[in-house]
């Protein structure tokens, strides 16, 4: 069924509005190069009109139904946004398709777990009420102290492109939880079901203010929201120079901040594993989502003794991967977001190749598809720890190999990163695999899996992947800050 980009226009105060410049950008399906629409740009006056709706939000609504109000009531909004969701994910999954590449059935599953994370947070927005006033021990019985959970305030949100919906979600569901307003920044490459977010919002009845939505490019629209006063905080999921220059900014006016930056995960597969189940977990781990994951395992350290095996077992996997229109059925691999993309991802196999790598498979642009971005899933071997491809993210289908002979030499290979997010690692040995785990530098570790994310569990990474957590009740605890009450009791003069 064809479906049509609706046309809107930036989300304000609860309100579709020109941007101010009424400058718009162009939207591209990556899968056939056409240009099928177009989203507004912001621009810093807009950025001023979403920071004025939202505190002027936050001030109309005190001790009515937003910040002050139990988390009981903000939670029926987020359950109400999470059944609109539900209600139109066919359409949802179809234009994020369209807009971003990824396939049909995955980008439904992304819509479903969106749904589902508006759900959890308005459970823990619940569960808030209760946490109020918890009392705090204090070692003189002439004073009570408890603590306060408060919303942050005014927080900006600046998202990237990969999982647009999603990783809208992951940050406007607990900072509405808490009692925030909000600014959503979405990536100019894949901005259109954040859009539809607004329209969501708008027919649950949020009030108004509570959720602004800025679609434009990053120093235009993002980069305005990051050095605002009246922005309280800023979190972020990107590369890590855009983080660097949020940073930058934020210090200044020592904004806080949480980063969700990028990743050279790896994967480390040892000589005791069942091959086929371990080639599956690889393959899964590099190229879901085209690799266009902050945590794809995309550094394969496997033992030496298995390696020619493995990698035939690899190579046949993909060669049997469809890739093809991600609207068609079946598909496992679309196209990568932009040209942009794809240029960077061909680049990074040439050099490699120039380097002195392999290219045991793919890398380039498959026989059957003449236009769109697309691209074979690559496995490279002969890879040096000083390449560019083993030491920098790709964001694309590019596995990078090296075998390891002990489980010393692959702890350390895993480790030889500036990136801690990520990492798996596969054998039948649970005691080595608790070994491996707790020398593994990374924000999550799986093993005998990779890149499964339950909405419940802690998100985040070390090193340059950033800091903060999200998700689970670590996400909500972004949005909050806890504020002391201490009581002199005694009737006893000080
Ligand atoms: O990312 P950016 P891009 C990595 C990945 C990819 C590369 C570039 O390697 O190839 O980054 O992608 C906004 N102030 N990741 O250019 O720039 C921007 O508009 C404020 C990893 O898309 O980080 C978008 O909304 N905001 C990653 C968001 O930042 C700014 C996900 C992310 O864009 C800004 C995406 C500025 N000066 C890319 N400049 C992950 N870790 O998941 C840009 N933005």
């Amino acid at each position: 069924m064809a479906i049509s980009i609706p046309s809107r226009q930036l989300f304000i105060d609860g309100e579709w509005r020109e941007p101010v410049l009424k400058k718009r950008i162009p939207i591209v399906n990556p899968a056939t190069e056409e240009t099928i629409g177009s989203i507004p740009a912001a621009t810093a006056e807009d950025v001023e009109l979403a920071v004025d709706a939202a505190r002027k939000a936050l001030a109309r609504n005190k001790g009515k139904d937003w910040a002050s109000a139990s988390g009981a009531l903000r939670a029926k909004y987020l359950r109400a946004i999470a059944a609109k969701i539900t209600e139109r994910k066919s359409e949802l999954a179809k234009l994020e398709t369209i807009d971003c590449g990824k396939p049909l059935e995955e980008a439904a599953w992304d819509i479903d777990d969106v749904a589902g994370c508006f759900e959890y947070y308005a459970d823990l927005a619940e569960g808030l009420d209760a946490k109020q006033k918890a009392p705090v021990s204090v070692p003189m019985d002439t004073f009570k102290s408890h603590v306060l959970k408060e919303p942050i305030g005014v927080v900006g949100l600046i998202t990237p492109w990969n999982y647009p919906l999603l990783m809208a979600a992951w940050k406007v569901a607990p900072a509405l939880a808490a009692g925030c307003a909000a600014i959503l920044k979405p990536s100019e490459l894949a901005s259109v079901t954040c859009l539809e977010l607004g329209e969501i919002c708008k027919d649950v009845g949020l009030p108004s203010g509570i959720l602004n939505i800025l679609t434009g490019f990053g120093p235009e629209a993002g980069a305005p929201l990051a050095s605002h006063p009246h922005v309280d905080k800023i979190a972020f999921t990107g590369s890590c120079a855009t983080g660097s220059k949020i940073m930058t900014a934020a210090a200044q006016l020592v904004k806080p901040v949480t980063m969700e930056l990028g990743g050279k995960s790896p994967i480390v597969v040892f000589d005791d594993v069942d091959l086929d189940k371990a080639a599956e977990w690889t393959i899964f781990g590099c190229f879901w989502t085209n690799g266009q994951i902050c945590s794809a395992t995309s550094r394969l350290l496997v033992h030496e003794s298995i390696a020619d095996e493995f990698l035939d077992r690899l190579v046949k996997w993909c060669q049997n991967i469809k890739i093809s229109d991600p609207l068609e059925e079946g598909c496992r691999l679309g196209p990568v977001v932009s040209a942009g993309q794809y240029e960077k991802v061909l680049n990074f196999v040439s050099t490699a190749e120039r380097e002195g790598a392999k290219i045991l498979f793919g890398g380039v642009r498959p026989k059957h598809l003449k236009k769109g971005y697309f691209v074979e899933p690559a496995i490279v071997t002969n890879v040096t720890t000083s390449m560019q491809l083993w030491r920098e993210e790709v964001f694309g289908p590019v596995l990078c190999v090296k075998t390891f002979s002990s489980e010393d030499e692959a702890i350390e290979l895993a480790n030889d990163t500036i990136y801690g997010l990520g990492a798996a690692v596969i054998s039948n040995d649970l005691e080595r695999c608790e070994r491996v785990t707790k020398a593994l530098q990374a924000g999550i570790v799986w093993v005998n899996c990779s890149q499964p994310c339950f909405t419940q569990a802690p998100w985040g990474g070390n090193k340059r992947s950033g800091f903060g957590r999200e998700l689970g009740e670590w996400g909500l605890d972004n949005y909050l800050t806890v504020k002391q009450v201490t009581e002199y009791v005694s009737d006893e003069p000080w």
